[in-house]
């Protein structure tokens, strides 16, 4: 039986990455392409400062990216702190499909993208450079919620404003099957070195083909420490719809790090095998992008805003 393709992704940039993503679905194409192609959109926005090329560099000003992609036989593929290539998602896909490895970091992960034809780029665009610059005037690191919702923030602010940013994809095809992917340039002027929560497995991106997938934003540090998006799955195995499982994931953090949890944002989203999905985020403000063949969404807690 065929199924009703659809694909979500995080924040308002999720719309245009999901266009991307509906271009292999709606041919009936393997949700792992979908998610694959769908990211690139997101990490070739120059507009973006968190995503791909024109990130926010560490706070020795390198631009460090991270990103990870899982598909429906549980195969998986990851980089972490790679630098000077746009496109870190399709490294992550080839450590996934010509390594015998799950995760290639640093210096390792930029020669093994260099050896398979990946192009060296500077990623650091002037303005990003001129944020850094601003930033490194009060060196003050603070991540600033929301900043990825253009609806939430009508304007650009300058320096650690824009401090999180990420994009989590998760495709379920016509043939039923799921994948996801998760990229990000990481929080904004991090210490050289910092790896989030979205190159790995389990934390920033979780899919299991019997039970759906799931995918996280926000501070990644307390999504590591509580595993969230294997969580999220874990749930949805148990009989808990999308949200809910969102929810339980959530109130785990709070649970564990009550203080630091009024002062961060972290959101969740998830999809299981039937194409049902929800989302639930420590604080208002999240939203996320639904794309099937009826759709075009962005949603805010909930609430369809276009
Ligand atoms: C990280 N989770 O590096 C990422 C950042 C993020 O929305 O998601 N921003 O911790």
């Amino acid at each position: 039986k065929m199924q009703n393709p659809i694909v979500i992704s995080t924040w308002d940039f999720g719309v245009a990455a999901n266009q991307g993503a509906w271009e292999v679905l709606k041919t009936n194409g393997r949700a792992l392409d979908a998610v694959e192609k769908g990211v690139r959109v997101a990490e070739a926005d120059l507009s973006n400062p968190t995503v791909g090329k024109g990130g926010y560099p560490d706070r020795d000003g390198h631009v460090t990216l991270d990103a990870c992609i899982m598909d429906e036989l549980g195969n998986c593929g990851s980089v972490a702190g790679l630098e000077h290539i746009a496109h870190p998602i399709s490294v992550a896909r080839l450590v996934m499909e010509k390594t015998p490895h799950v995760m290639l970091v640093g210096e390792g992960a930029l020669q093994f993208a260099l050896e398979q034809g990946f192009e060296k780029e500077n990623l650091l665009i002037p303005s990003s450079e001129k944020a850094w610059q601003e930033w490194l005037k009060e060196k003050e690191y603070k991540p600033i919620m929301n900043i990825e919702n253009k609806s939430f923030n009508t304007e650009r602010l300058p320096g650690n404003q824009y401090n999180h940013d990420t994009i989590g994809m998760l495709a379920l095809d016509a043939n039923g099957n799921l994948s996801g992917a998760c990229t990000t340039s990481g929080m904004a002027f991090k210490m050289r070195g910092r790896v989030g929560d979205s190159p790995i497995i389990g934390a920033g991106l979780y899919i299991d083909n019997e039970v759906g997938g799931a995918t996280s934003t926000g501070v990644g540090e307390e999504v590591i420490r509580t595993v969230g998006s294997f969580l999220v799955v874990e749930l949805m195995r148990q009989g808990y719809s999308p949200e809910d499982a969102c929810r339980e994931a959530v109130e785990r953090i709070i649970k564990k790090k009550p203080e630091t949890a009024k002062e961060i944002q972290v959101g969740f989203l998830a999809l299981n095998k039937k194409g049902e999905y929800g989302s639930y985020a420590l604080q208002s403000g999240f939203t996320y992008a639904v794309c099937d063949s009826q759709k075009q969404d962005l949603v805010i807690k909930g609430k369809h805003i276009f």
